[in-house]
């Protein structure tokens, strides 16, 4: 009986219609698969001490990884988080970055942290002063550009770039008018 059924299966299936197939018009299945590669490197960053809430007793901040990169083309997403559980997480985007303690710019009595992040292409970095306000975190100012032309910034270079003068804050920027290897000051647009 399993023989004839087999034998019926065999010949139902052989007067089955052909399913026409172009291979010409579709992908293959490697077409799918990212082709780019790329070298993992390590962030600048990452970890940084403070007193970012103002209790007296140092804070430790540290970068996590959101998201990697999914190709060349794109950059790894990070997050600030605390060790302090009452300090929220400071979301930083895309880039790898370095944490900087900007001390207290905004004369609230704790210290701020600046985001030096890398740029996907070229070597201008963006940079923006966070501070830890009413439980949460507020920029106080618009993101800076940093020029850096391909050279490696130190930490205090980097920190200088922002400072607190009389309570009013400033930034320092390549003077592009008469010449970029010196840096002029102005004043920091404050949000
Ligand atoms: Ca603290
Ligand atoms: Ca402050």
């Amino acid at each position: 009986m399993k023989y004839i059924l087999f034998i019926l299966l065999t010949a139902l299936a052989a007067c089955q219609p052909s399913i026409a197939t172009n291979t010409t018009d579709a992908p293959p299945p490697t077409a799918m698969a990212m082709t780019d590669s790329y070298e993992p490197t390590i962030p600048d960053t990452a970890w940084l001490h403070g007193d970012f809430n103002g209790d007296s007793i140092p804070d430790t901040a540290y970068s996590i990884l959101l998201k990697a990169r999914v190709d060349a083309e794109t950059q790894d997403e990070y997050t600030i988080r605390f060790t302090t559980q009452d300090i929220p997480d400071l979301y930083a985007g895309e880039g790898d970055l370095r944490l900087i303690n900007e001390g207290d710019l905004n004369n609230d009595g704790r210290d701020d942290i600046s985001i030096f992040r890398k740029p996907g292409n070229g070597c201008t970095y963006d940079m923006q002063p966070w501070s830890f306000t009413n439980g949460k975190w507020k920029a106080i100012s618009d993101m800076i550009l940093v020029p850096t032309f391909c050279d490696y910034m130190s930490d205090s270079a980097v920190q200088a770039r922002i400072v607190n003068v009389d309570s009013t804050l400033f930034f320092y920027e390549p003077d592009y008018n008469i010449d970029i290897t010196k840096l002029v000051r102005k004043r920091l647009p404050l949000l």
